[in-house]
């Protein structure tokens, strides 16, 4: 890690809300366009980065307590998720937010992850929920999981790629490619793009000891920075999260992290959504 400290004295980015504000302003929101019922926020990235365990902890920091709806995998390899799938989250006894989370297969070398050209249909609402992903083998117009008149409800308003913060560099040449092809195409279509960069303990120990550090890690900040470069996202939209996996109770400095980026999101996309 080189000579220098490990931690800035300050924290270089600010979170803008409190938990409060940004809880308030989850429960409050509904997506003004009335073409939608929710925002579809979609996952995507390489295998075992994270994908589910952020979907179940925005789930955790919203309800309070720490769930486990979404299924996860420590013995990473193969892609777990392997159909894709959307959550909703409950918001009290009588009905639930107004965003959703697509989770799908994850990114590989090879033929073996999620083909592209899935997320891509998935991007612009051709995928069926529930439908399974087979490697190498595309859906198809024509398919029964295929929606041949997407409506905008069916079609993405955010996209976030989620990668372990540790693992940037190590990225192969091809599973870069892939999410830069992912990347042009939401472009294109004017999708906002965030991206998660989870595992914050495992990649710096500064953070593992206090989660509070994580905007005052030196080598986290440079990841942020690394990862901009690489797939041109402007840092102001790359998080940086430790996912609840191991812990028993929600905690602030986690929820702050998660709640800021997932502000973020809906900001964003509620922009797409009333500027198409
Ligand atoms: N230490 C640590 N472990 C994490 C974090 N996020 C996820 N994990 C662990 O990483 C493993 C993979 O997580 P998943 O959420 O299943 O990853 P995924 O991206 O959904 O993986 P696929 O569905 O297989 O593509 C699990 O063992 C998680 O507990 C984190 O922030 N910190
Ligand atoms: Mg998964």
């Amino acid at each position: 890690m080189g000579g220098g400290p490990s931690l800035l004295s300050k924290p270089w980015r600010d979170l803008a809300h409190t938990n409060e504000e940004n809880l308030d302003f989850m429960k409050s929101y509904h997506p003004r366009n009335k073409e939608v019922k929710n925002l579809r926020i979609l996952v995507h990235g390489p295998v075992g980065a994270g994908k589910s365990s952020f979907i179940n902890s925005v789930e955790s920091t919203l309800r309070g307590r720490v769930t486990g709806r979404v299924m996860t995998d420590s013995i990473s390899g193969e892609s777990f998720t392997t159909k894709y799938k959307t959550f909703k989250i409950q918001k009290d006894p009588e009905g639930f937010y107004s965003f959703i989370f697509g989770d799908i297969m994850g990114l590989e070398s090879t033929e073996k992850g999620v083909n592209i050209e899935d997320i891509k249909l998935a991007l612009r609402g051709h995928v069926t929920e529930g439908y399974k992903f087979i490697p190498g083998k595309p859906l198809n117009e024509g398919d029964k999981d295929y929606i041949s008149s997407p409506t905008l409800d069916d079609k993405v308003h955010a996209l976030v790629c989620v990668i372990p913060a540790g693992s940037i560099s190590l990225l192969t040449d091809e599973v870069v490619k892939k999410i830069r092809d992912v990347r042009l195409v939401a472009s294109d279509m004017g999708i906002p793009q965030f991206a998660i960069l989870t595992k914050v303990d495992e990649a710096c120990p500064e953070v593992k000891k206090d989660i509070s550090n994580v905007y005052k890690s030196v080598y986290l900040k440079k990841q942020v920075d690394r990862f901009s470069h690489l797939h041109g996202i402007p840092p102001n939209c790359i998080f940086l999260v430790k996912n609840y996996q191991s812990e028993f109770t929600t905690n602030d400095d986690i929820d702050a992290q998660i709640l800021s980026a997932l502000r973020q999101m809906v900001d964003h996309g509620e922009d797409f959504l009333n500027n198409l």
